[in-house]
């Protein structure tokens, strides 16, 4: 009996308003016409009881969490994911994800004494993604799209932080890929799916691997 292909983790990180989850719903829409099993995941993932906590925190400004406990809650989101994951990878199923530990480490590690080493820890031992795309705007290209909404983060000195830790990361791990993103919906979209495609039948047979940094 032939053994099942694995599924991709793909990753869509960038700037807010770069076009993540757009992105992300129409991939899944087109890997599924293509009868390419894909399931859409974002992170935070606000419904589960560590997601309702990050809800609270990203919405009401009055919420007191310190900076350690709401990042290690980020980082604790995705590892009781863990298990869906890797099971629906390993039954063949490519996964789209909305933001991932990167998010978690470039938010938290813009922010005064928290360094980028202890932000990064927690993540380790996470499944690591096949491939992560970089949604690149410029602010003005952003500020042309949909205002920011009032959620924690959603202020240009944030913004700019972070898109910096985004640029270092690009350089250096080995499994990024840079997309501009100011192209049209469909102009971005097309450029993904092929890339995606064949990175699905590249990693088919191999093991899925652990994040390490
Ligand atoms: N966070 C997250 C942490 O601090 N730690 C963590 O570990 C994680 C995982 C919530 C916050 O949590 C932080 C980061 C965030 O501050 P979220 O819920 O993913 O994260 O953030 P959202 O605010 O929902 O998403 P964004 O604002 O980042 O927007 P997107 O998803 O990048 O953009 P999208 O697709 O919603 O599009 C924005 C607007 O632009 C239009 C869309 O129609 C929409 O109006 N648009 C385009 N317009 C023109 N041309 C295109 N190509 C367009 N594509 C989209
Ligand atoms: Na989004």
């Amino acid at each position: 009996m032939s053994k099942i292909k694995r599924g991709a983790l793909i990753v869509i990180e960038g700037v807010d308003r770069s076009g993540k989850s757009t992105q992300c719903k129409k991939l899944v829409d087109t890997l599924l016409k293509n009868k390419i099993p894909a399931v859409l995941m974002n992170f935070p993932d606000r419904t589960t009881v560590i997601g309702r906590l990050i809800n609270e925190y990203l919405t009401n400004k009055k919420c007191k969490l310190n900076d350690q406990a709401i990042h290690l809650l980020f980082s604790a989101n995705r590892w009781e994911n863990v298990e869906k994951m890797k099971s629906l990878l390993n039954n063949g199923t490519t996964l789209i994800v909305d933001r991932y530990s990167y998010s978690g480490i470039a938010f938290s590690s813009s922010k005064k004494d928290m360094s980028t080493e202890w932000c990064k820890a927690p993540e380790n031992g996470l499944i690591k993604p096949d491939l992560v795309f970089l949604l690149k705007l410029s602010q003005e290209e952003a500020a042309r799209r949909t205002g920011f909404g009032d959620e924690r983060y959603e202020n240009t000195e944030m913004q700019e932080k972070v898109s910096n830790i985004y640029s270092a990361f690009a350089k250096e791990e080995d499994n990024w890929q840079v997309i501009d993103a100011s192209g049209t919906v469909d102009e971005v979209h097309n450029e993904l799916f092929a890339t995606i495609v064949k990175k699905i039948t590249e990693v088919s047979d191999l093991p899925l691997q652990q994040l390490h940094f």
